[in-house]
């Protein structure tokens, strides 16, 4: 199962081609490919270098909580979204003030201790989480995506538009990021009242982010399965442009050494009353033994 992971990476490393990106590191990219993986046969966050799927399911929480602001995360202890907004401020700094050189940290101690700051400079924007559950119509009313994927899930499981998309086109320049997990559908299999869930990918960060993305459409698909009361099927993830960054390489070689483990099971320890009512010490990966963790930059 992770194996095919491994063997995308070295698909990338192989064939992909070197071109210079957004962020000016340089990457080597495929475009289109595809994974799946049976959830009843474990959860699929991968053992060949230690992914921090606590890190990870916090921004999923964070993300169907509706939150776009870096706060939340950095409240607790999740820093991945940070750069962005960290970098924003001090671009906005004269050459001439000492505020254009503070650290990353100290960026985020001022949103921790101040409020009006964190609305100021922590936002990303209409991100991942505001359209999920908030996304504005031309006449001013707030769609909220994710309820109602939770609704078909209930009353019409067949339907062939359990969807979101964080994908708002009229707001793309708004955003920190345009999103990169960008299409979720979802699939009831009558026979076995399986559900399964995809996610289309515009981008994916082989290395660093993907692990991650990963790990949280099976996540999501989790969730929905216990509130809605199906058994867990397959995660389907598409990717289009795929690709390692080139400061990522040595990285990667390391861990196309290694062997995979077993994945762990996925313990969910309540119930909560909706979708929306998990935290994060409802969750336990029970068996997750993975190699050590491997560190690398992450391209601004
Ligand atoms: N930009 C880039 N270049 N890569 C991405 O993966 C990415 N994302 C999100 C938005 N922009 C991106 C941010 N998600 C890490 C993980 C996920 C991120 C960003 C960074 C990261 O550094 N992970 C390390 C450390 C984890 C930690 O500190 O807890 C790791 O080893 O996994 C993809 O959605």
């Amino acid at each position: 199962p992770e194996d095919q992971y491994l063997d995308m990476l070295k698909l990338i490393l192989e064939s992909g081609s070197e071109r210079v990106d957004r962020t000016g590191v340089g990457t080597k990219a495929i475009f289109g490919h595809t994974m799946r993986f049976d959830l009843s046969k474990g959860f699929p966050v991968f053992t060949t270098k230690r992914v921090y799927w606590k890190t990870a399911f916090k921004e999923m929480l964070w993300m169907l909580s509706g939150g776009s602001n870096i706060r939340e995360l950095v409240q607790q202890n999740v820093h991945i979204w940070s750069d962005w907004p960290y970098k924003k401020f001090i671009e906005a700094q004269p050459g001439d003030s000492a505020d254009r050189s503070i650290s990353m940290k100290e960026f985020e101690q001022r949103v921790l201790d101040s409020q009006e700051f964190a609305d100021k400079w922590g936002d990303l924007g209409p991100v991942y989480g505001k359209q999920w559950r908030k996304w504005r119509t031309e006449d001013g009313k707030e769609i909220d995506q994710v309820s109602q994927v939770v609704d078909m899930l209930r009353n019409n499981p067949y339907s062939r538009r359990i969807l979101f998309d964080g994908w708002n086109v009229g707001e793309l320049d708004k955003m920190a990021l345009p999103p990169c997990h960008k299409h979720y559908q979802f699939f009831v299999e009558p026979n076995t009242n399986k559900l399964s869930g995809a996610l289309v990918q515009r981008s994916a960060d082989g290395f660093l982010g993907q692990p991650f993305n990963v790990a949280n459409l099976a996540f999501l698909t989790s969730l929905l399965a216990q509130q809605t009361g199906y058994d867990v099927g397959e995660i389907v993830w598409f990717g289009m442009d795929v690709h390692i960054y080139m400061n990522h390489i040595k990285q990667v070689d390391e861990q196309l050494q290694r062997k995979p483990k077993t994945f762990p099971t996925l313990k969910i320890k309540r119930k909560p009353a909706s979708l929306f009512d998990y935290t994060i010490d409802d969750f336990e990966l029970v068996g997750y033994d993975p190699h050590p963790a491997i560190a690398a930059p992450v391209a601004v």
